[in-house]
């Protein structure tokens, strides 16, 4: 990706990245290798969910011919070993690890065991349905695996240099292209659930091999053409049962089939497969300058941002479908807000800026990486969200079936693996979405310490920051550029700091905004930048068409939203409100969730009734006494950390129906 070679040393993300490191990756490992006894729960109340064991390694293990046995787990299950060992390379790149390195060329080596004859490769099918390769392409995730792995590989190749994981990959990636395209006599069909076009990007960028740009490209178009392909599968298909129990009742718009792709104008069906496709198909608009493409990118990023992702970067609104509903509709407690979503929405916000250089792609890219991927994760790195809700109540999650899916403390691992991985592999590249360089234009999107070195048309250009961002709004560049061409350096401009200073060379000067950024056009030489975002703690509110806000705000600072937790605020957050003129204050607290800012205000809360003193309804209110409380907020991400408890995002505002 065009961003340069960065050094990440932050305050903030090298906790995170050296959590992936030193706990996650080896948990994971653990995990994926059934070498330790945790609790695997369910993503929701679903008896098909298999939560016995991971059982990935060993699948690889019984397709390579070196142990007997039964494949266990989803058809997919390949694919947590892929995100794995893609986030071990990222880790590699940062920090060399012989021992790492030596475990994952073993990994490769077993991959490749798996490998047939042909190239064709996915533990499930090898074991147990091998008649049945290509044939039911709608559950079968066959080609999904395939993305995953080409996307590892690429990254493990470039890290450890592993020549062998790139061979099985192009194997792999030719067997597939033998199989699938447009030709007489080749199958006219797609995946289920996208990500080969991903895939096959990455390996196009490693090899330049036009056939895989060809083959992405293929499967874009081919989608939503031939809506009828999988009902035609699923009736040829002579061995009935189905791969994945229930997934035939998902309308089109489930797998985004309902049309054409470029005819697409809003996020429809299982959102990580849409975010998914858009990003292949930003990737691949961003090469072959496919307008087409671009267009339909363009509008369904419109449709995502302006109605239907949460003030958290979350999206997906309903566990059904794990799915897009429509416009405005973002309910705070039956919402799905995915975190493999989120991490989606990034993959496309990071694609979309390669073909424009506009703020509101690294906007997003910030909300989703702040807010809902990070509160993916336990502070520990050993508990794991699927979803991301802004309300949870541990007695609704527990007695509502309609809620079983919100869980209020993370789990040890998930019958469905797919979120914890995919985090971690984000999480270890972060390198990739700080900044983006289109020629002698460096753009910088995130805010963190880290060190630049980017190529120029005539030389090195370096670039420093020097920041406690997400705490403080300072962030400090430091600029050198070793050639005589000038260079144009962009910087974003949050959406939400309305107010800011910037100096150059300690002069304050005035620069305007343009899509997102301000623009210094110089020759650096040893020059300083130094950016200042006010952050205050601001409220929010939502548009009137979202029904689940109307009357409440909610409080963020900088890029964090915040919540409230019961642990600091007793129990039934709902009956907490604010008036329209509270004064908040803040503080820095060093030994509260690995270090925060802490937010509080006076607010009110209107006394729960009791059994014996309030009626169910009644003609004149309020229910109870009102008395002043003061209430406190947390970074939202780190919510869930303390034990078992209720969080809320949207609190109630006196009169803010006005
Ligand atoms: O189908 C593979 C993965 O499992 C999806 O991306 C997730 O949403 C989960 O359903
Ligand atoms: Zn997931």
């Amino acid at each position: 990706m065009t961003g340069g070679k960065i050094k990440i040393q932050d305050n903030f993300w090298s906790y995170y990245r050296d959590l992936i490191r030193t706990e996650v990756i080896p948990y994971q490992w653990k995990i994926l290798n059934d070498d330790i006894d945790v609790n695997i729960e369910r993503e929701r109340k679903d008896d098909s969910i298999p939560n016995e064991k991971s059982h990935a390694i060993e699948n690889f293990k019984i397709a390579a011919g070196l142990k007997s046995g039964s494949h266990y787990g989803w058809v997919f299950q390949d694919s947590d070993v892929y995100k794995w060992l893609e986030a071990v390379a990222y880790s590699l790149a940062e920090r060399m690890d012989e021992n790492l390195k030596i475990l994952a060329d073993g990994v490769v080596d077993l991959i490749g065991a798996a490998q047939e004859e042909d190239g064709y490769l996915n533990t499930y099918f090898t074991i147990a349905a091998p008649e049945r390769k290509f044939k039911r392409l709608s559950e079968s995730h066959e080609l999904y695996c395939a993305g995953h792995f080409f996307e590892a590989a690429a990254a493990y190749y470039e890290a450890a240099g592993n020549e062998k994981v790139l061979q099985i990959a192009c194997k792999l990636a030719d067997c597939i292209d033998s199989h699938f395209g447009s030709d007489k006599g080749k199958n006219h069909g797609y995946d289920g659930h996208e990500e080969i076009e991903i895939g096959l990007m990455c390996l196009y960028r490693l090899t330049g091999e036009k056939r895989y740009l060809n083959l992405s490209n293929y499967f874009l178009y081919i989608r939503g053409t031939d809506p009828g392909f999988f009902e035609m599968q699923k009736k040829e298909d002579k061995e009935k049962s189905p791969l994945i129990e229930g997934m035939d009742r998902w309308p089109l718009s489930y797998y985004q089939i309902h049309k054409p792709l470029p005819e697409q104008d809003t996020a429809e069906g299982h959102a990580v497969r849409l975010v998914y496709m858009c990003t292949a198909m930003a990737d691949v608009a961003a090469i072959t300058k496919d307008g087409k493409l671009l267009s339909a990118c363009k509008r369904i990023w419109r449709n995502i941002v302006d109605k239907r992702m949460y003030i958290t970067g979350g999206i997906g609104s309903t566990v059904l479908g794990e799915s897009f509903t429509f416009d405005y509709d973002l309910p705070n407690d039956t919402m799905y807000c995915e975190t493999c979503a989120s991490v989606g929405l990034i993959f496309f916000a990071r694609r979309m800026l390669e073909n424009e250089v506009k703020g509101e792609y690294g906007d997003v890219m910030e909300r989703a990486l702040y807010n809902t991927v990070l509160s993916g994760m336990a502070l520990d790195g050993r508990h794991f969200f699927y979803v991301n809700p802004l309300e949870a109540v541990p007695e609704c999650s527990e007695k509502d079936p309609g809620k079983s899916h919100v869980k209020c403390v993370r789990p040890e691992w998930l019958g469905c693996a797919c979120c914890p991985p995919n985090l971690a592999r984000l999480l270890a590249s972060l390198e990739k979405y700080i900044y983006l360089q289109k020629g002698n234009a460096i753009y910088a999107n995130l805010f963190m310490n880290c060190e630049g070195i980017f190529e120029t048309s005539d030389g090195t250009f370096t670039v420093k920051q020097k920041t406690n961002y997400p705490w403080e709004g300072a962030v400090c560049f430091s600029l050198n550029c070793e050639g005589k061409t000038p260079v144009i350096f962009g910087i974003r401009i949050p959406q939400w700091a309305d107010d800011y200073s910037i100096m150059i060379n300690r002069q304050v000067v005035n620069a305007e905004i343009k899509d997102g950024y301000i623009y210094i056009h110089q020759n650096f030489k040893d020059d300083e930048i130094i950016l200042n975002f006010t952050m205050k703690v601001e409220k929010w509110y939502a548009h009137p068409n979202v029904r689940s806000d109307i009357g409440k705000v909610a409080i963020t600072r900088g890029p964090l939203v915040y919540c409230m937790e019961s642990i600091d605020n007793g129990p039934h957050l709902h009956l907490m409100f604010l008036d329209e003129n509270t004064k908040f204050s803040y503080r820095f607290h060093e030994e509260v969730l690995g270090g925060a800012v802490i937010i509080e205000a006076d607010g009110y809360m209107r006394e729960p009734g009791t059994e014996d003193r309030t009626a169910l309804y009644q003609k004149s209110g309020p229910a109870g006494k009102v008395r002043r409380k003061v209430i406190k907020w947390i970074p939202y991400y780190a919510w869930a950390n303390r034990g078992m408890n209720e969080m809320q995002v949207w609190i109630r505002q006196a009169l803010s129906f006005l």
